[in-house]
């Protein structure tokens, strides 16, 4: 356990440094903003990818938290498809929405082209790059919906790499975000990690191996849902994700973070089934959770999404989970803007 007190998120910004870019991605941000405000569009911020934790200034090595940023990068498609804009905030380099279906790793581009040399061409005509038959359906159906959201302007991206990036972008987009009111959704999908290392215990060059075994003590990145909550966004619904790998957990903490940050829903999943089956955890009452263990079971609401699992490993799922996911979810983000606007109009 660290001798020094737990950072809390005032602490945590008031002692580590805000990100070089900062400045600049939150005008970005603020004039995205403003143009969905004009269209009356809804807003979600799509947190994805895993945040690194530096060990040097320097830095050489660093901690990482896993994820490809799948979830992130497909369900951001699908928002758009739902008539959303979107912020997508992610992790550099990971996946992105539309480019993610010709990863690098599971589907290069390059496979996708052939050479071929002009039928009727004189013997020195340059040779013509064509998309190959039997993918031109696939690669017109990505590309139309690419285009028709470049042209709409309903898609804006961010990268962060290190989980520092991460709170200070997270903190300054929320603010932003906050004028849409309940408009906003957010959706942290991003795998954020629990413990950094803070700026004033790091060494500021490259750790040398010369004594041996490493002892890095952490401290405990601050909870800041319980911030973004109660200070940073207005009315917004923000769904967070819990990842287990322990299936026993799942619920429990689920339960646990509902409780603590008084948000409005949680995603849970399990690392191993992650792409077929998540679970909803709300709280049954908008208004209030009991304190009482014996209520919990009625206190929450619980349902399971789920996708076919594929055959086998290397056939694909017909169905995203994602796509489940963002209907259900735009559902019920419309039902809570309707309730609040119902109640208010009742006072
Ligand atoms: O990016 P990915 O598709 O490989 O994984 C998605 C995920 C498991 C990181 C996401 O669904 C999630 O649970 N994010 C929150 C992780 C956490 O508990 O911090």
């Amino acid at each position: 356990m660290s001798e020094s007190a737990p950072f809390s998120a005032e602490s945590y910004f008031a002692t580590q440094p805000p990100p070089a870019s900062l400045e600049h991605d939150i005008l970005g941000v603020r004039e995205f903003v403003q143009q969905q405000l004009k269209k009356d569009r809804n807003v979600v911020l799509v947190t994805s990818g895993g945040t690194t934790v530096p060990l040097e200034l320097n830095v050489v090595r660093f901690l990482d938290n896993f994820s490809a940023g799948t979830r992130g990068a497909t369900s951001a498609e699908y928002f758009l498809k739902a008539g959303y804009a979107v912020i997508f905030m992610h992790r550099q380099f990971s996946l992105q929405p539309f480019s993610r279906h010709y990863s690098h790793s599971t589907n290069p581009f390059l496979d996708f082209l052939e050479i071929e040399a002009p039928p009727d061409a004189a013997p020195d005509s340059t040779p013509q790059i064509c998309v190959a038959k039997e993918k031109r359906e696939d690669l017109m159906s990505v590309l139309t919906a690419y285009k028709s959201v470049q042209a709409s302007g309903t898609l804006h991206t961010l990268a962060f790499v290190t989980v520092n990036d991460y709170l200070w972008l997270l903190r300054a987009v929320s603010q932003e975000l906050s004028a849409l009111r309940r408009r906003a959704l957010y959706y942290l999908a991003a795998a954020v990690s629990d413990f950094f290392l803070p700026r004033q215990k790091m060494s500021e060059h490259k750790i040398q191996s010369g004594k041996g075994s490493l002892h890095i003590e952490m401290d405990q990145v601050p909870k800041i849902l319980k911030s973004m909550v109660d200070e940073w966004t207005k009315d917004g619904f923000i769904v967070s994700f819990k990842l287990e790998t322990d299936p026993a957990l799942l619920i429990p903490k689920a339960r646990a973070a509902l409780k603590r940050y008084g948000h409005q829903l949680v995603i849970a999943n399990e690392l191993h089934t992650r792409k077929y089956q998540v679970l909803f955890v709300t709280p049954s009452s908008p208004t209030s959770i009991p304190d009482d263990p014996a209520d919990e079971d009625s206190a929450f609401t619980e349902t399971w999404l789920r996708v076919d699992i594929p055959s086998t490993p290397s056939a694909v799922s017909q169905k995203e989970i994602e796509e489940e996911i963002v209907l259900e979810l735009a559902r019920r983000h419309s039902e809570w803007i309707n309730e609040k606007k119902l109640r208010q109009t009742q006072r």
